[in-house]
């Protein structure tokens, strides 16, 4: 099988979109849709300018990541899939054994539709999140950064408005068309899931929003890239590939905004880091308090019947199902979760089938736990007596078991009238975010990085730190 994109199309792909003439025009009718939506909700700044992008021209391992400088609507939107692996047989459930499809069974038509769209409605949301953010970037790198994620989560979109024309005839192309309508935060027409209606309002925001927010969508991804719907699962598998460079802004964003506190901390032997513009440990810890649980919550209720059906149907496995060792169907497993009770919290047993969105979220926090130590090296290297820690899984949920319990981010449960009092120790305060935007100052000259961040330690692609990543 080729592993070429052909670029002298419209729509550059690896699907061989020309045989397809029906699913071509499709797509040709949506596109100028999409072009109005990225000029409206997309990056609010230079989009006339001329930006070190990297964009795929092939999907095999050294010939995705192409750099150039392009200007973003120049960007070329395009449909990958992963190539096959050889391995054709489905993994889990009670498909297991038999081949993959490369068609939607009518009977699962409607939960594969809205597993797609789910996924779809993400993409274009957190472009409109971080629309004005271009405005405040604290270097030229950060700024090339951002819209990297904005055109990548755009070609998200497009990788899913693929699956729903291609496989879902009229109904996918109302769906491709009702992904462009909802919008980020609009109580009238809401993107689906809640994280995508909160705001992104400065720099610490979209870091933690790539650390933690971001690394949903590679759980939720590598779930789906285990689907017997073949096209789903090949799309995912190469949307992980560009996935990691968004959570590696996050991380090294976070790292950076903690680097700077502890320099100051060191040189002024001061905690008190606002007066030098730098931002303190203590409302780095709130924003991931508010960020991480905001997060959780996109996994889903503990117990979902939706999940158990999904993981026996076939369409959405466990992270890494291959390499789990049980019968991956299920049938008599059991699995430990966190369940509220009297005094505070206990563990108990239940079927493993009814809680695999807990279980996706136990792998989760897992990862997430392992940046959280990186950043602690940052804090310990420069001797400063700081750790920074995940809250408790109950702290602050809207969804699922623990959404009417109110706890400290340690797990205590507090009453009401605690909460209010001591909230403002927890989760960032008007006057924290109010301070975090009075440093957010654009940095345009390349080499310049903002006062509140340092700077990275290598450039993208080998490049210095002063290379022009956007060209003023
Ligand atoms: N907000 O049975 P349950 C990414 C609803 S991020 C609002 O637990 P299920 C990205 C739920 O819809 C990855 N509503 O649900 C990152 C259901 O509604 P109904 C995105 C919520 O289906 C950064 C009800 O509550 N991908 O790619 O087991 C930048 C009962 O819930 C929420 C996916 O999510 C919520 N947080 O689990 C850019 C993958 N949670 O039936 C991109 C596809 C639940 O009562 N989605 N509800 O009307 C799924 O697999 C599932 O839909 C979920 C929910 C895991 C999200
Ligand atoms: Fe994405
Ligand atoms: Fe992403």
């Amino acid at each position: 099988m080729s592993a070429t994109v052909s670029y002298n199309e419209l729509i550059p792909n690896n699907v061989n979109l020309a045989s397809d003439r029906r699913l071509q025009r499709a797509l040709e009718e949506w596109h100028p849709k999409f072009m109005t939506w990225w000029n409206v909700e997309g990056p609010g700044y230079y989009q006339d300018r001329e930006v070190y992008l990297r964009t795929a021209i092939s999907v095999d391992k050294n010939g995705w990541a192409h750099f150039d400088h392009v200007r973003m609507p120049d960007y070329r939107w395009g449909i990958f899939l992963a190539e096959q692996d050889g391995e054709n047989k489905i993994n889990f459930g009670d498909h297991k054994g038999e081949a993959v499809w490369k068609e939607v069974p009518g009977e699962y038509r409607g939960p594969l539709r809205r597993l797609i769209v789910t996924q779809g409605d993400t993409e274009p949301a957190s472009v409109e999140q971080q629309r004005l953010l271009a405005a405040t970037a604290p270097s030229l790198m950060d700024m090339r950064n951002l819209f990297q994620v904005n055109v990548e989560e755009a070609r998200h979109l497009w990788a899913m408005v693929y699956l729903l024309m291609a496989h879902f005839g009229r109904d996918g192309r109302e769906e491709a068309e009702e992904l462009l309508q909802r919008r980020s935060g609009d109580p009238d027409k809401p993107r689906i899931l809640g994280a995508f209606n909160e705001k992104t309002p400065d720099w610490l925001s979209f870091y933690m929003f790539t650390f933690f927010t971001d690394r949903d969508g590679k759980y939720q991804l590598a779930s789906l890239a285990e689907s017997a719907f073949d096209p789903l699962a090949r799309t995912c598998q190469f949307m992980l590939t560009e996935e990691a460079h968004h959570m590696y802004v996050g991380e090294t964003g976070v790292a950076r905004v903690i680097q700077r506190a502890c320099d100051v901390m060191r040189e002024k032997k001061t905690d008190d880091v606002r007066t030098f513009g730098a931002i303190d440990l203590p409302t780095i810890q709130k924003y991931v308090n508010f960020h991480f649980s905001v997060s959780e919550d996109l996994f889903g209720a503990e117990q979902s019947t939706n999940a158990a059906n999904y993981f026996t149907l076939g369409l959405k496995g466990r992270f890494q199902e291959a390499m789990l060792k049980d019968d991956h169907q299920l049938k008599d497993d059991s699995y430990a979760v966190l369940r509220r009770a009297d005094d505070g919290f206990s563990r108990i047993e239940l079927p493993a089938l009814t809680v695999i969105n807990e279980r996706l979220r136990d792998d989760y926090i897992t990862d997430c736990q392992r940046g959280v130590d990186r950043w602690n090296k940052v804090i310990a290297d420069a001797g400063i007596d700081f750790k920074l820690t995940l809250p408790h899984r109950a702290f602050h949920r809207k969804i699922g078991e623990f959404s009417d319990v109110l706890c400290t981010p340690e797990g205590r449960i507090v009453h009401g009238d605690e909460w209010d009092r001591e909230v403002h120790h927890w989760l960032p305060t008007e006057a924290d975010r109010e301070y975090v935007r009075s440093l957010m100052v654009q940095c345009k000259e390349p080499g310049q990085y903002a006062s509140w961040v340092a700077p990275p330690r290598i450039g993208i692609n080998n490049q210095a730190l002063d290379f022009p990543y956007v060209k003023m």
